[in-house]
């Protein structure tokens, strides 16, 4: 299949490389760069495991010689599915030495979502751990590959820890183990070029299957570099990474790729909780960290109650779904920290609060855009923009937001305007010194926590169920999540429950965070006068809490 993507044309490549944006310069040879620059440094702590950045950039060149073995080369994708363990970032710049494309997946991903993936990226090869979460995903991938037969793109399995018998899945162990790609001028990114995709993040998704986003490595880096600098790191970051690294948040805003571009450390969290993130506060001298909503109340208690020494902790920014204002006034004090709200997306635009604005900036909005190039519109239903202060869908372009999506031109038709701004489907109002309140959002997607479904997705999977003739999946407002799921379901017979639902979902190969919290049955559907279902109605039918 060909690479039909949208991209930036030809003028505005040319603006954003002579505005400095773009550096023209690949994943690849920026770890070289790094390891040149600060060799003895140490780049990233896995429990009692470090890397310093020679040893990161010796390691990707021996998983890259094991990776290039199998046959991966320039231009391949990969899915890597790793929950937070060193071995992610192992892999990922492993993968930069050759050129090929990480397609980063979620861990609580399943059948439905991982066969998705590989098909759309026609992934010749995919990275699990043996098993994460009591979830064996040796056993996801047997079912992966049996779907995807002799036929489809994908070659090799490969394993972080025990392959298992006879599957033909190659353990990264041995892979290591393979004679390394060899340091030779050129072989820093298999020939790679800057405006190359560089990896695939997934779309929190509207529609039935969700969307792959293209990241080349010049706007990548960009977005990384611009966070960085918003949150003036340094060599002396420390950067705890506490949210999945597959979560774009974590990994470049400015996450691991700001941290390791300031030359500082990456210590990775193997769970969110408070008490596993502040003991490696203390340990590693933490300095940033970044967490979702739903997350902040714990982390708030934790550091009243414990006798912790967060000392070290300077910033901790909090985004992916909505921050109740009062959460965000408590955190600060609480840690002893500056707070930053971000408001970002997968697909590009990056907001953050600035570590100088107001408490009532930094409390009440999410932020303003990181590059000054960020161009934001707030418009009506017609698309005409709206003035300052009221509500309206953002709309953007600019130096790292997508043009188009991954071999999905039909899909890229609506999603974007003629001239190429993309349409978040989230209602904000922007204030006079640019900040933006998110309020609400067009789009057909539950944001749980930071977690995104799409109605669509789900909806069409319970239609699957026997009992189930039509289906609505609603979000409401949520005490502990921000938002919770409830799938109003039609049943002519005897109405399932919210675990039979759960687990045909889970028989569907969904994944388990995609489940509705409620399942609510209901003699039919509401009508909108153009006969779409009325979710603001049936949100309205369910008694009060
Ligand atoms: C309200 N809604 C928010 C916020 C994201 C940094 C931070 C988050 C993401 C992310 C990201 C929100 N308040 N503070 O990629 O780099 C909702 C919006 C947005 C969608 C994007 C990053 N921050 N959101 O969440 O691609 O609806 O990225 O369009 O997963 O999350 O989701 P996603």
């Amino acid at each position: 299949m060909t690479d039909t993507r949208r991209t930036w044309s030809e003028a505005e490549s040319a603006r954003y490389r002579a505005a400095g944006y773009w550096e023209g310069v690949t994943f690849g040879a920026r770890l070289r760069a790094g390891a040149a620059r600060h060799g003895e440094r140490v780049a990233l702590v896995d429990g009692d495991r470090r890397w310093t950045y020679a040893q990161l950039d010796a390691e990707a060149d021996r998983v890259a010689g094991g990776l290039r073995g199998l046959g991966v080369g320039r231009g391949d994708r990969v899915v890597v599915q790793l929950p937070n363990r060193a071995e992610f970032l192992l892999v990922w710049f492993g993968l930069q030495r050759l050129g090929a494309v990480p397609v980063h997946a979620m861990p609580g991903h399943r059948r439905r979502e991982i066969g998705h993936l590989v098909r759309v990226s026609g992934a010749v090869a995919c990275v699990v751990p043996d098993r994460h979460a009591r979830f064996d995903h040796r056993r996801l991938m047997r079912e992966v590959r049996a779907e995807q037969g002799a036929d489809g793109s994908l070659r090799h399995v490969v394993v972080v820890g025990d392959p298992g018998p006879d599957d033909g899945f190659v353990s990264f162990e041995a892979l290591r183990t393979a004679p390394p790609l060899t340091s030779v001028p050129g072989s820093d990114d298999g020939g790679a070029h800057a405006s190359d995709v560089a990896l695939l993040l997934l779309s929190g998704g509207t529609t039935g299957l969700p969307k792959l986003i293209p990241r080349t490595h010049d706007d990548y880096a960009y977005n990384a570099r611009a966070c960085a600098e918003v949150c003036a790191l340094d060599a002396g970051t420390v950067y705890l990474a506490v949210l999945p690294l597959g979560f774009n948040f974590a990994f470049a805003c400015p996450g691991v790729l700001g941290t390791l571009t300031a030359g500082g450390t990456v210590v990775v969290a193997p769970d969110p909780s408070p008490q596993t993130a502040f003991a490696l506060v203390e340990r590693e001298r933490v300095t940033l960290t970044s967490l979702t909503p739903p997350l902040v109340p714990h982390w708030t208690e934790e550091a009243a109650a414990g006798s912790w020494d967060l000392g070290s902790l300077a910033v901790v920014q909090v985004g992916g779904a909505r921050l109740p204002e009062d959460h965000a006034r408590k955190l600060g004090p609480a840690l002893g920290v500056t707070v930053q709200q971000v408001f970002g997306m997968a697909e590009g635009l990056i907001n953050l609060t600035r570590l100088d604005d107001s408490e009532d900036l930094i409390c009440a909005t999410q932020g303003r855009p990181v590059s000054p190039d960020d161009e934001v519109l707030v418009v009506d239903d017609d698309g005409a923009p709206v003035p300052d202060g009221t509500a309206g869908e953002l709309l953007t372009r600019g130096p790292y937001t997508l043009r188009g999506y991954y071999r999905a031109e039909e899909h890229d038709r609506t999603a974007f305007t003629p001239d190429g701004f993309y349409r978040s489907g989230d209602v904000v109002r922007r204030l006079p010194s640019g900040h933006l309140v998110v309020v609400g959002r067009t789009k057909d997607q539950i944001n749980r926590g930071g977690e995104k479904v799409a109605a669509a997705e789900v909806e069409e999977q319970l239609l699957t169920h026997p009992a189930i003739t039509a289906a609505a999946l609603v979000g409401v407002p949520d005490e502990r999540w921000g938002e919770r799921s409830v799938a109003f379901v039609v049943c002519p017979g005897a109405a399932p429950g919210a675990r039979e639902v759960a687990a045909h979902l889970r028989e569907c190969g969904l994944a388990g965070y995609k489940a509705p919290d409620e399942v609510v049955p209901v003699a039919d559907l509401p009508l909108t006068a153009v006969g779409k279902v009325d979710k603001a109605e049936l949100a309205r039918r369910l008694p009060r809490a």
